[in-house]
């Protein structure tokens, strides 16, 4: 096996077709996608990627000084895997939200501005750097108190009685990082919807109680939001003009609840939100945080990227949860990224993953293995008007040296892996 196995080639935007300027913007390792002219040929390939890349520290403030030099282990294997893979538009899950110095520019939130600056931007163990001059980020539910007791454990406060679990408001944040322009006054967010206003809702349900589905309260439910850190509609113009929408979230794992199941009907309900969404025929009741109602319309392209905490075969999200977008008719879900490092996993950890019905091929996060084994739970999910022309996920075999980054518990970067799919993306008409 050659020792790059698990790094995907370069992308080849208008290779068959090239322009001498776009030739010119190659060679000088440019984005292509970001700066090659419009030519003749095919339409441009863009890389997009989920990481949930465990940038989530315990006390506010923790992040932000972790990047304000270079030097931190892990946030610098983080970006070395990103380095590898070079995505042009990456999704990152679990990174404290801090908000911006200067409110109209995200790059200034300033762990955003010491990862940019600190760690992706400097050469990590010899892989070449790499910019985001565009980037999204917003508030996330994680951490904020409800002022109710949401778990029913006779007390209020603590990170799970929060509007989504967390130690402090912004913990496991979400942050989205693009070469390509973000069109930043389409953008929508959906931080604020409530779950009861969600028809056919999963409520849970108290056990010991008769009625039905009362787990939380009335008053409970009227600040109860469906999701448990945000989710948020990013376009981003590829090529500075064919919106394609980034479709971001992740939904809360579906466990350290009890058997009223409360975190598994939300997780569901979280995936469901998205194949509501880009099907205008459902989407009537989505409301965004500026009042605006509707779903995505019908020639839109999009990409749901996520770590959804759901797997479609194994583990303990509700059955049928992932394949709510898996098998929505507007996703192109047929191609499915693989590594051979998790398939190597499996083998040498045992363990539940021995009995899953899942490929382990197809796993991205390297959970323990007495329960729940390793899963599929990150995706990129392009819409069906995006033809899948490569994809992977970067979880090397223990034989690649690039496997130092993603390693063994306790992991050297995240317990989750990057998957990465290149799409090609047809001019806006
Ligand atoms: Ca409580
Ligand atoms: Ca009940
Ligand atoms: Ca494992
Ligand atoms: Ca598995």
């Amino acid at each position: 096996m050659p020792a790059d196995a698990a790094v995907p080639p370069a992308r080849r935007p208008r290779a068959r077709a090239c322009s001498a300027a776009a030739a010119l913007a190659l060679a000088a390792g440019l984005g292509a996608g970001a700066a090659a002219p419009a030519a003749a040929g095919p339409p441009p390939e863009v890389r997009f990627a989920t990481f949930n890349a465990s940038l989530n520290r315990a006390a506010p403030g923790e992040l932000t000084e972790d990047l304000a030099t270079p030097g931190d282990p892990q946030a610098a294997a983080v970006a070395e895997i990103v380095q590898r893979v070079r995505p042009e538009v990456l999704l990152v899950n679990e990174f404290d939200y801090v908000p911006p110095a200067d409110p109209g520019d995200p790059t200034s939130s300033p762990p955003v501005a010491g990862f940019l600056e600190n760690y992706l931007g400097v050469s990590q163990d010899g892989a070449d750097p790499i910019d985001y001059p565009y980037a999204f980020i917003a508030p996330s539910n994680t951490g904020v108190p409800s002022g109710f007791d949401l778990n029913d454990n006779g007390s209020v406060g603590g990170p799970d009685d929060a509007l989504g679990f967390g130690f402090f408001p912004g913990q496991f944040g979400m942050l989205v990082l693009s070469q390509h322009p973000i069109d930043t006054d389409a953008v929508r967010t959906f931080q604020d919807f409530r779950w009861a206003d969600m028809p056919g809702a999963r409520l849970p349900d108290d056990p010991a109680t008769p009625e039905p589905a009362d787990w939380y309260s009335p008053e409970e439910l009227a600040v109860l939001p469906l999701s448990s850190k945000s989710h948020w509609d990013v376009p981003v113009l590829v090529d500075g003009r064919t919106p394609v929408h980034v479709l971001a979230s992740h939904p809360t794992p579906p466990v350290f609840d009890g058997p009223e199941d409360r975190n598994g009907l939300r997780n569901a309900d979280e995936i469901r939100f998205w194949a509501d969404y880009v099907l205008p025929s459902r989407s009537r009741y989505v409301y965004d945080d500026d009042g605006g109602r509707g779903g995505l319309e019908p020639g839109d392209a999009f990409v749901i990227m996520g770590d959804l905490n759901s797997d479609p075969f194994d583990g303990d999200s509700l059955p049928g949860a992932a394949q709510q977008v898996l098998e929505s008719p507007r996703v192109n879900a047929r191609t499915v990224p693989d590594s051979d490092g998790a398939v190597e996993a499996t083998a040498l950890q045992g363990g539940a993953n021995l009995t899953h019905e899942g490929d382990p091929a197809h796993d991205t996060a390297d959970f323990a293995d007495g329960t729940p084994g390793n899963l599929r739970v990150d995706y990129v999910l392009p819409s069906k008007s995006l033809r899948v022309t490569d994809s992977g996920v970067f979880w090397p075999v223990q034989a690649d040296p690039l496997s130092r980054l993603t390693g063994t518990f306790p992991f050297p970067s995240s317990d989750h892996r990057l998957v990465w799919v290149d799409v090609r993306v047809p001019p806006a008409r």
